[in-house]
């Protein structure tokens, strides 16, 4: 997919993913209902996309309505996590050098079993798996690549904060068979689609295609999810960061001005910001997609390049954001979009949300 496809509007974009030809196509208008008691499902929003979409193979839906399984089933886990035994540590560390909590395996393994047999992607890419994951011998290879991060926030997990699962959706770049991480490496401009899921006082699904971005709430009870959230759009400036102080010794002078800005009355709009912080980036990203404000985890003097990971949770959040009218980058003038990834568990800084907010921290953190 070239650089120009990956700014296409949506109508032109799906065409080009599922055919390669060009049409005018419609999705439904913002706000318009489904005129009925059911509203609108995440699958029937999924269909309305392709049945619109000349040529359209269903690819795109069926990797789709496979993401969507695997949140139901993880959601189901989570909801009643302290009555099985899935709450604490495994023991093992990843490779990231994290302890890896139980629920991150669990949700890792649902993720690969709800996608792999489907024919929808040709390779997979986990925080949870050092490598990256083959398609089983026997089974098709599609067109895409799916990234994910299956349980974000572990350390939230025992002690019944919201947490998350972020994935990212690519097409291939090898013509046909096994993909290979040269897949998986594509800058976040080239991703198809990006989402979170959020499991918190309700799940939710978010996501877009780089054109309007969804909410989509799971009733529990039907096991569907309805749309909630049409188009989304962050509010260009709101007065609140999101940042884990604790770690403010080590911060370059750049960012520690930027903070103490904020907290005083030279904080843009003369008065000093609140103070959000949840611990698991989907929880502090979907608070700022719906109220604005920035959420940022910087690079340190222990951790130049952050925490957080480039393919499966800066880049599908970056996708979001920009797409919802924020911004996303790595403090330092760089897009997070435009970030060529070189490994594929490598992190980058990141400052994320509203977009003169994100704007305000590069100017003041420039100025060192
Ligand atoms: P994982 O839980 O997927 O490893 O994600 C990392 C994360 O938990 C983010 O969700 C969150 O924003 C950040 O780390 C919190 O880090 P810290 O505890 O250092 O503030």
């Amino acid at each position: 997919m070239g650089d120009s496809e990956a700014q296409l509007p949506l109508a032109q974009l799906a065409v080009s993913i599922d055919n390669g030809a060009m049409a005018n196509v419609s999705i439904p208008p913002p706000g318009a209902s489904s005129g009925d008691e059911l509203g609108w499902t995440l699958d029937r929003h999924i269909l309305e996309r392709q049945r619109r979409v000349q040529g359209a193979t269903g690819d795109f839906t069926g990797l789709f309505q496979s993401i969507a399984l695997a949140a139901r089933v993880i959601a189901s886990k989570v909801q009643k996590a302290g009555l099985a035994d899935v709450l604490g540590a495994t023991g093992a560390t990843n490779v990231q050098g994290e302890t890896v909590q139980k629920l991150d395996v669990l949700a890792n393994r649902i993720l690969i079993r709800c996608v792999e047999a489907g024919g929808h992607v040709c390779v997979m890419a986990s925080e949870e798996n050092d490598e990256i994951i083959p398609i089983p011998a026997g089974y098709p290879h599609g067109k895409y690549v799916l990234m994910f991060d299956p349980l974000d926030g572990s350390s939230n997990i025992d002690v019944n904060i919201s947490i998350g699962t972020i994935f990212s959706i690519h097409r291939r770049r090898t013509a046909s068979g096994p993909g290979t991480v040269e897949d998986c490496l594509q800058r976040g401009t080239e991703q198809v689609a990006a989402g979170y899921v959020i499991y918190g006082s309700s799940t939710m699904l978010v996501y877009t295609t780089g054109d309007g971005v969804h909410g989509f709430t799971l009733d529990p009870l039907v096991g569907e999810f309805f749309l909630s959230h049409e188009n989304l759009q962050i509010p260009a400036t709101s007065p609140t960061y999101s940042i884990n102080e604790g770690n403010r010794s080590r911060w370059t002078p750049g960012v520690a001005r930027w903070v103490d800005t904020l907290k005083s009355n030279d904080a843009p709009g003369g008065k000093p910001y609140g103070l959000r912080y949840v611990g698991t980036l989907v929880a502090d990203f979907h608070r700022t997609l719906l109220r604005g404000g920035v959420f940022a985890y910087p690079g340190d003097k222990k951790a130049p390049e952050g925490k957080l990971r480039l393919l499966y949770e800066a880049a599908p959040m970056a996708f979001i954001a920009e797409a919802a009218g924020g911004a996303a980058t790595n403090g330092a003038g760089t897009r997070i979009l435009d970030i060529e990834p070189g490994q594929l568990h490598q992190r980058v800084p990141l400052f994320i949300g509203s977009r003169d907010e994100v704007r305000f921290a590069e100017e003041t953190i420039a100025k060192g």
